[in-house]
């Protein structure tokens, strides 16, 4: 079996026009434009490019966004502070904190300072513990990108086996959790492997869908998997250099293998990653709808 390989590229640009028709929409209506910040401390080239693309897209489909770029060695209480600005601040409907944070910063601390009407990354205790109790709330733009690739190239989840791998806390554990929850886009059977998992490929082998999560690159070979599984590879590693300078990028995944035996397919870059951003999109639209009392 050859795979289809799903362009997280074309649905995110499909959602992206579905949000700014919404957003024209909601300005037209009743003269609302969403608003987004993004602050960035220090200088990962990743994060960089991470950011710069967030701003660019919300500029595109008519959000309002500020990028904030503060040194690496920023103090942990002026960023507290800069979130608590914008807590205040009624233009701004989300706050992003880019990780990974500098070591001296404590990361739940910064997080969990951030309005949960506001946390549209999802990554605030208050809307993990609604995501796990299935309420209503911003849920965490990877996974959630994961959800409507699955979706959109009518990936059936219900009774699955899925194999996640890796449980950090921004993808998989809310991933895992997702996927089981009892909704149209969950109930399946879960199986999280991590660095103590005595034996990935026997799980792997078993998996009807494996989403790939470690950040170690080309790590799920041919042989672990089953003829028509569907992957999602989550995995943006940065494995070299072009001779222009450009970074050479592979996913969790060895894609050209692989792809010989699955069903669907996300490649790196161009899969996973680009959903990420357009997630941002949609759950700062929802935040600027929810403060407006429209939902
Ligand atoms: N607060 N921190 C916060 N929120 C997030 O949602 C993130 N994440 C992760 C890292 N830290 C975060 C992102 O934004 C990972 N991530 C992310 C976002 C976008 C892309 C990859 C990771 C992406 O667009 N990747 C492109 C390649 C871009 C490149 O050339 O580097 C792709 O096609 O996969």
């Amino acid at each position: 079996m050859t795979a289809k390989i799903i362009s997280g590229t074309e649905v995110a640009k499909q959602i992206r026009e579905e949000l700014k028709v919404e957003i024209a929409e909601l300005k037209e209506k009743h003269n609302i434009i969403p608003g987004l910040v993004t602050i960035l401390v220090g200088e990962d080239p990743a994060s960089q490019s991470y950011v710069a693309a967030k701003n660019k897209t919300a500029h595109a489909i008519g959000i309002h966004s500020e990028q904030i770029t503060l040194d690496a060695d920023t103090p942990e209480d002026e960023l507290l502070e800069l979130v608590r600005k914008y807590n205040s601040d009624d233009s701004c409907n989300g706050i992003l904190v880019q990780l990974p944070l500098p070591k001296h910063i404590n990361e739940g601390l910064i997080l969990n300072e951030i309005n949960p009407d506001k946390d549209v990354d999802g990554f605030h205790p208050v809307n993990i513990g609604r995501m796990v109790l299935g309420e209503k709330c911003f849920l965490p733009c990877t996974p959630h990108g994961v959800l409507e690739l699955l979706a959109r190239s009518g990936v059936e989840t219900s009774g699955a086996e899925v194999v996640i791998i890796g449980r950090s806390n921004i993808v998989g554990k809310p991933m895992a959790n997702l996927m089981m929850q009892k909704r149209e886009s969950g109930n399946a059977t879960v199986t999280v492997c991590h660095t103590r998992t005595k034996d990935m490929a026997a799980h792997c082998r078993r998996a009807d869908i494996i989403i790939a999560a470690v950040g170690v690159p080309k790590m799920v070979t041919a042989d672990m998997v089953k003829d028509g599984v569907a992957i999602m590879d989550v995995g943006v590693n940065r494995i070299g250099k072009t001779e222009s300078g450009k970074a050479i990028l592979a996913g969790d995944v060895d894609f050209d293998a692989v792809k010989e035996k699955a069903s669907v397919i996300t490649p790196v870059p161009g899969g996973v990653g680009p959903m990420t951003i357009t997630m941002l999109m949609k759950n700062t639209l929802q935040s600027a709808k929810m403060a407006a009392g429209l939902i």
